[in-house]
């Protein structure tokens, strides 16, 4: 680690997080627990992950939900999601790659060159994926950094042919994690894991459907931390944690408590992951009285909202039950992709959503091309939506503001 880079990428965390999170209004008690994860999240987190290292076991870092987290957990490991949210390591992959490629993947590979990402030094092994091409080749070169596993994902993952190829690469994973284990994935630990990681998405998806209320008990930014916290906290101790909290919203449901005013304008937000801590348009269209309701994202609904659901107990029925699972995350790198655009039209019901904002990381061609499929979708069912191309630094905020600000009202014009 280089501890004094570290401390400048704390102090500016810290900064944003008080002023960003901290700052909202009428939060709910229960998110006490998820600050602290924050504030703890390059310490004691960590401390847990190199306590476990050192009993023997293993830490395996991933960027994609496409990652089999159940295989890693059946085999006694632990997965992780690697920095990827920051501006503050694109300068340094700068010097290596060109700089019109997506933020994300300059700040993955940014963290790792400049040894500021804690959860990077501490994984044994990175698990990558043939998503997008700026990934697929920034992993070539985060192999000479650090051991670095590419999983193949079939692109028609929808199709038979799809299934079974990403079948042979779960086959492939489980091999591979078995040898960096040295622990047998069997049935019965595969089963455990994929119930220790059913309970976290259940909870989230719970979470999510309280955020359905009118008004939402929750803010669109606390709902997008634990979304993101889900990716790096312990998974029992997470779980437990949120249906605390939703225990709670429950109670705020009850008695028609919510967080913004009551008519505040209900938006989705839909497109690019936002890894922590990309909190910039929850936060400005919040804060000028709108309330985000759901993301339409890999850190959102396109992580929790299916299960992994066996048809059998053996080996291999546990394996076609995550290979349907996975099969069924919309991502904008596949083709045709028309499981997102349904789903984007019925979680705008279900949401009683009044404006989608269509969210792109600069240079990512696929969400920005399926922008107009989904605008596309959106006008049949006279919904209006606002585009958004952005990075992780904070010039545009303005710009952002003036234009979600016309978009409010757009939304209160209509109604
Ligand atoms: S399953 S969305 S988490 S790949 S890195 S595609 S923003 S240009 S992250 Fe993703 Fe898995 Fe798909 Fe989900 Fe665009 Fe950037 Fe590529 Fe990105």
């Amino acid at each position: 680690m280089d501890l004094e880079r570290h401390d400048q990428l704390l102090n500016g965390l810290g900064q944003y997080y008080n002023s960003a999170v901290m700052s909202q209004k009428n939060r709910p008690k229960k998110m006490d627990y998820f600050d602290f994860v924050v504030s703890e999240v390059h310490g004691l987190r960590i401390k847990e992950l190199n306590d476990l290292r050192a009993k023997g076991k293993k830490v395996v870092g991933a960027f994609c939900i496409y990652a089999p987290e159940e295989l890693a957990y059946a085999a006694d490991a632990t997965m992780v999601g690697l920095c990827a949210g920051a501006d503050f390591s694109v300068p340094d992959a700068e010097t290596v790659l060109p700089r019109n490629l997506c933020p994300l993947i300059k700040s993955f590979y940014g963290f790792k060159l400049n040894r500021t990402c804690p959860y990077f030094q501490s994984s044994d092994l990175v698990v990558g994926e043939t998503t997008c091409d700026g990934k697929k080749k920034v992993y070539e070169l985060l192999a000479d950094l650090v051991p670095t596993y590419v999983l193949e994902v079939p692109h028609k993952p929808d199709t038979q042919q799809g299934k079974e190829f990403w079948f042979k690469e779960l086959e492939a994973f489980k091999t591979e994690i078995e040898k960096l284990t040295g622990n047998k994935v069997t049935a019965q630990k595969l089963e455990e894991a994929l119930e220790l990681i059913n309970a976290k998405r259940r909870a989230l998806k719970r979470l999510s459907d309280l955020r359905s209320n009118s008004p939402s008990p929750i803010s669109g930014l606390d709902g997008l931390l634990i979304d993101q916290i889900a990716f790096m906290d312990d998974v029992k101790r997470f779980t437990a944690k949120v249906n605390e909290l939703c225990d709670e919203l429950d109670q705020r449901v009850r008695n028609g408590e919510g967080v913004a005013r009551k008519d505040a304008p209900r938006i989705m937000i839909s497109g690019s992951p936002m890894a922590v801590p990309n909190w910039k348009v929850h936060s400005i269209a919040e804060s000028l009285g709108a309330t985000v309701v759901a993301e339409e994202s890999c850190v959102g609904t396109r992580y929790f909202t299916d299960l992994v659901e066996p048809k059998g107990e053996s080996l291999n029925d546990l394996l076609w039950a995550i290979d349907e699972k996975y099969s069924k995350i919309p991502c904008a790198c596949f083709t045709p992709n028309n499981r997102r655009i349904e789903s984007i039209t019925e979680l705008a019901k279900q949401f009683k959503v009044e404006g989608v904002i269509c969210y792109t990381l600069q240079n990512c061609l696929d969400y920005n091309v399926e922008g107009v499929k989904v605008e596309l979708a959106l006008k049949a069912q006279n919904l209006p939506m606002l585009k958004i191309e952005t990075d992780y630094t904070m010039g545009d905020s303005e710009q952002i503001k003036t234009r979600i600000q016309a978009f409010m009202e757009i939304i209160e014009a209509k109604r």
